[in-house]
């Protein structure tokens, strides 16, 4: 009986064996260059695009911050009190409405540093607004809690590091979203919350 080694030649013969050597090469080459190309789209997309959105977030976050703060505390304590209509918050409610978001929102800023998944429960706004009896405290007090909270939740979202902004955030019953989408989500909704309660204020033509 033929060894393997003295049938081979008979099967494929030098020249055949050659040519479908350099086959096998020249598709293992070309699935290479395709799984580069697909893992460096990988990388462009989740980190650097990530990082350029947490960026621009960050920068927006600050200088609404800091034009916001001026025109809160040049809101007296009576305005803020007037409540539109009776099922709507007045300027103190809808700012303690931002302290709620900013205290829960910092449990998931910090939690999705420490794990690469995060399950929390999403908060009744009504009711902690409700509880909390935000139009018997003072407006003073409450644009004080409101800055240092936003002062420090931006010099925390500055020092999330690249990797954990793709952690996945499982809030309440939603769709899984990125710290980072979660972050710019925040910043938005504070910008909707101010432009409400400086809807007389210049805010809007500064370009927030
Ligand atoms: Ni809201």
């Amino acid at each position: 009986m033929a060894s393997y080694s003295t049938m081979r030649p008979l099967l494929l013969g030098p020249p055949a064996g050659n040519v479908l050597t350099l086959l096998l090469l020249l598709v293992a080459v070309l699935v290479s260059v395709w799984l580069l190309s697909v893992l460096s789209k990988w990388v462009t997309e989740k980190v650097w695009k990530g990082k350029a959105r947490m960026q621009n977030s960050l920068k927006e976050f600050e200088s609404l911050l800091s034009m916001a703060l001026p025109l809160l505390q040049s809101i007296s304590e009576s305005e803020s009190s007037i409540r539109p209509a009776s099922d709507k918050w007045s300027k103190k409610e809808i700012l303690g409405h931002l302290i709620d978001s900013a205290s829960n929102n910092h449990q998931r800023f910090v939690r999705a540093q420490l794990s690469s998944e995060i399950r929390l429960p999403e908060y009744e706004q009504e009711r902690w607004v409700r509880a909390q009896s935000y139009e018997t405290e003072s407006w003073e007090n409450i644009v004080e809690l409101w800055k240092s909270f936003n002062l420090h939740l931006l010099h925390v979202a500055a020092k999330i590091p690249v990797d954990k902004a793709n952690s996945l955030c499982f809030i309440g019953e939603n769709e899984p979203v990125t710290l980072e989408f979660l972050f710019s989500g925040y910043v938005d909704h504070v910008k909707h919350h101010l432009q409400q309660i400086l809807t007389e204020h210049p805010l809007k033509d500064v370009g927030v």
